[in-house]
């Protein structure tokens, strides 16, 4: 099955390092018996590469530019040692988006009945193509950011998505059964090596209460709370360029959790 990945969360979240380390941690062998398939997409191997150098040389990656809605695809098939090597285990398709794109447009604001008509000319082709994301998605990581000032904003922001997701399959008119079969959702405390790793429950349903009800209440087992970390301890003390390998925690959880069901029925 196509897992349509969809990576959302606040400027500076770590959504373009996260995806970086974890194709770097696929790579690693991190995911096996799986394997990322290297003849597939050269834009996104480039691209991810690219930042994954970035990272290691200067400890930090490039705020993703605005309205740019970088496309990546990654194929997983099974590595060359397994029975099943070279077979398919699922695609995965995502965009690296920009943080403050999508804050402008999951803005508490521009959603209320009142206000729409507020909604920025500039802002009316991102909101399509972002929207259009959150409706073509079936598996989604928000990664919410322990450093952000306001978590407020996050709970608010996170909870329009899960809205619109829920509402719009109810729209094509999809029991809660099939929703709950499609749509999978990942919510991760980001960069918790700086925060000692907390419980992802309890911490979220702390922090943003309302989207870990909502989740909780409408998507079921089929919403997870993972804390993860994309660049390992001690992140905040490394000097760069870094040689050692930098050892990311909980970074293929969300995918783990996105291709489950493959797993069981391929074996
Ligand atoms: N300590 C720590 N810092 C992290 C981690 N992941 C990302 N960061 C830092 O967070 C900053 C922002 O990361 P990005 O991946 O660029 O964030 P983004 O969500 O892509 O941001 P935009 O593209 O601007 O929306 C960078 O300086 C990273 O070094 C982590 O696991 N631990
Ligand atoms: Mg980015």
């Amino acid at each position: 099955m196509e897992r349509k990945v969809r990576i959302f969360g606040p400027n500076g979240a770590g959504k373009t390092v996260y995806l970086a380390m974890l194709f770097d941690s696929i790579n690693q062998g991190l995911l096996n018996p799986f394997v990322i398939d290297p003849s597939e997409d050269s834009n996104t191997i480039d691209y991810l590469s690219f930042v994954g150098e970035t990272i290691v040389n200067e400890g930090s990656s490039f705020a993703t530019p605005r309205r740019s809605f970088i496309e990546l695809k990654l194929k997983l098939v099974y590595d060359g040692s397994h029975p099943k090597s070279g077979q398919p285990v699922a695609m995965i398709s995502s965009y690296d988006l920009s943080g403050e794109d999508i804050q402008e447009i999951f803005d508490a604001r521009y959603h209320s009945e009142i206000r729409k008509s507020l909604i920025p000319a500039e802002l009316k082709e991102s909101q399509k193509v972002i929207t259009n994301l959150l409706y073509s998605g079936n598996s989604f990581i928000f990664l919410v950011d322990p450093l952000f000032f306001d978590f407020n904003e996050q709970d608010t922001m996170f909870t329009i998505m899960m809205k619109m997701i829920y509402q719009n399959k109810i729209n094509n008119k999809k029991s809660d059964e099939d929703i709950s079969k499609e749509i999978k959702i990942t919510m991760c405390v980001s960069k918790g090596d700086v925060i000692d790793f907390p419980n992802a429950d309890a911490y979220l349903k702390e922090k943003l209460p309302t989207a870990w009800r909502y989740g909780k209440l409408y998507f079921k087992k089929n919403f997870k709370c993972i804390t993860l970390s994309s660049l390992g301890v001690g992140a905040e003390e490394r000097e760069y360029p870094i040689k050692v390998y930098i050892n990311p925690v909980n970074i293929t959880e969300p995918i783990k959790f996105f291709i489950q069901a493959e797993k069981k029925e391929t074996t």
